[in-house]
């Protein structure tokens, strides 16, 4: 069984200029783009600082969310699907990324039809959730489920609260029977069956955030989690992600975790 919480490498793609009009729920100010890179640089010492071997891939001027790289792909011990991002403008990362994985993995499946969004699927040791979304859809959803075969993993397709862009913005897994979600999440009932440490009220904008290794790798500025995660036992490492916040990014959409 692959673990949901131990990585050898990861793949990221650098931030370019063109990141400043990355799409955004709500309208808001752009990142700035040199804060962005020295976020970046930073999200990408923790993973290495973890004991992960990160692999950047070229960058993709003209897809402005190319970075959020984990919405092009799921990766799961040897093999790797490239995915079918659900907003118009970030369907060509799903082309981009194809010759990156054929050049690691073993095996490389495809969705081919519907949509889904590396966003929307929570895989942890047992099972894979994949989120109903408004970037995910049922046919690809379906679709995910025929490409997981060979992982041996049980498949469930679950709701995501309406107005949440992702899953995986409100919920991660922590360790193997461990799962941190917000209320409204939790309130669905998906994690039934799961230990479920919940997001205090106020701070969901942490939810996002990555098991890696030994460490939980959250955002800066979101105290009560911190605490709770810490008293929790866990090895708590904070990271700025601000300049991500502003165009709908999180902590685990930056990289994909892989053993490939
Ligand atoms: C988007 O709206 O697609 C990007 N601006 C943000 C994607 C974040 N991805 C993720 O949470 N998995």
């Amino acid at each position: 069984m692959p673990s949901p919480i131990r990585f050898r490498q990861a793949l990221v793609r650098p931030p370019t200029p063109s990141v400043v009009d990355g799409l955004r729920a709500v309208d808001g100010p752009d990142p700035d783009y040199a804060r962005f890179v020295d976020e970046h640089a930073s999200y990408v010492a923790v993973l290495q600082a973890a004991g992960v071997v990160v692999e950047a891939m070229a960058e993709l001027p003209g897809h402005p969310d190319a970075v959020f790289v984990e919405d092009a792909a799921l990766c799961i011990g040897p093999l790797a699907v490239v995915l079918r991002p659900g907003a118009p403008s970030r369907a060509g990362e799903a082309d981009a990324i194809v010759g990156d994985l054929e050049a690691r993995f073993p095996t490389v499946g495809r969705v081919s039809e519907g949509f889904v969004d590396g966003g929307d699927v929570l895989v942890t040791a047992t099972e894979v959730l994949i989120g109903l979304s408004a970037r995910t859809d049922r046919t690809g959803a379906e679709a995910l489920l025929a490409a997981l075969a060979p992982t041996g993993l049980a498949v469930r397709i679950v709701e995501t609260p309406s107005d949440v862009l992702h899953f995986k913005t409100d919920c991660a897994i922590v360790d193997e029977h461990t799962i941190f979600s917000t209320g409204r999440l939790a309130a669905s009932g998906c994690f039934d069956g799961y230990d479920v440490i919940v997001c205090p009220s106020g701070e969901e904008a942490a939810a996002n955030l990555v098991r890696v290794n030994d460490v939980v790798m959250m955002r800066t500025g979101f105290p009560a989690t911190e605490g709770i995660l810490t008293k929790a036992g866990y090895d708590v490492v904070t990271v700025e992600a601000d300049e991500a916040a502003r165009v709908d990014g999180g902590l685990s959409c930056m990289s994909l975790r892989c053993n490939w």
